[in-house]
């Protein structure tokens, strides 16, 4: 359900960074993880303490696609969601790498006990707005392996759109179905389901296909993960950066007309821009 806000703790202006300030002060000695083969650095990853944001309104409620009239902000969620050690950080990390200073926000890191989710904010300049209202995403990985169901289900309230990261690798074939399993229960409790939101699917690793690793035919995967044939799936390698941007763009394009329907049907809203 969508749910028209007055006010928000979304800044006036991006660039702003009073949101994250109020998150958390930078912890000395925050490690890194993967993020340090992709270049970052501790500065560029930001820890913040768990709770305060994703344990936020909206958050808790799982309302979708809040607005804030404040900011005259569109603010809609897409969640990197898949297996431990598929390649989701991988993937937030390229893409805010790619994405420029004027548009992106702050790489965050919330530390789970032990794995770490990853967020950041920017502003799509090229899906135009809706109405009077610019339109921000925020992007999110989840932890993915099997304990760390409860962060996985805190993350995905109000969630508008994922991105379902599969791993190649023959050996991860079972956790790719297992995660996928999770993610319709999880869904489930929200009385959403894969089928109900924009959903793209991403076959990464394909760089290994050819190697001396086992790595799963896409055929094989497409039976897998969907065998309907109904969501869009593309093959990829975070680590090189191909197929990044592609599924990148798609759940974003996917993600911005599906708030924008619900919108128009609700207030009378139209998507306006390029
Ligand atoms: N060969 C290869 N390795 C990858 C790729 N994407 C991620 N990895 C590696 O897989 C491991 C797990 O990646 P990570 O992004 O942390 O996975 P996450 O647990 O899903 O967030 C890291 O060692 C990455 O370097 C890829 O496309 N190809
Ligand atoms: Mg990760």
């Amino acid at each position: 359900m969508l749910k028209i806000c007055g006010s928000g703790s979304i800044p006036e202006k991006h660039g702003d960074t009073p949101r994250h300030r109020m998150i958390g002060q930078t912890p000395r000695g925050c490690r890194l993880g993967t993020g340090e083969f992709l270049g970052y650095t501790d500065s560029a990853i930001r820890q913040v303490r768990p709770g305060n944001r994703l344990g936020n309104k909206r958050h808790r409620d799982g309302l979708m696609a809040i607005i804030s009239f404040r900011s005259d902000e569109i603010h809609c969620k897409i969640v990197y969601y898949g297996p431990g050690r598929g390649g989701k950080t991988t993937n937030l990390i390229t893409i805010h790498k790619a994405l420029g200073d004027q548009v992106r926000g702050e790489l965050l890191s919330i530390d789970t006990s032990g794995d770490r989710t990853l967020f950041f904010d920017f502003l799509p300049m090229d899906l135009g707005s809706i109405g009077k209202f610019r339109i921000k995403i925020s992007l999110y990985t989840v932890p993915g392996q099997v304990r760390y169901n409860d962060t996985r289900k805190l993350v995905l309230k109000g969630v508008d759109g994922i991105v379902f990261v599969a791993d190649s690798l023959e050996a991860r074939r079972h956790n790719n179905i297992e995660s996928l399993q999770n993610l319709e229960e999880n869904l489930k409790e929200q009385g959403k389901s894969t089928t109900s939101l924009p959903v793209v699917i991403q076959y990464n690793k394909r760089d290994l296909s050819g190697s001396k690793v086992a790595v799963i035919p896409v055929e094989e995967m497409d039976r897998d993960l969907n065998p309907q044939g109904q969501l869009p799936c593309f093959s990829a390698s975070a680590l090189k950066g191909d197929g990044v941007r592609e599924t990148f763009k798609k759940v974003c394009m996917m993600t911005v007309v599906d708030v924008s329907t619900r919108l128009l049907k609700d207030k009378g809203m139209s998507l306006t821009g390029s």
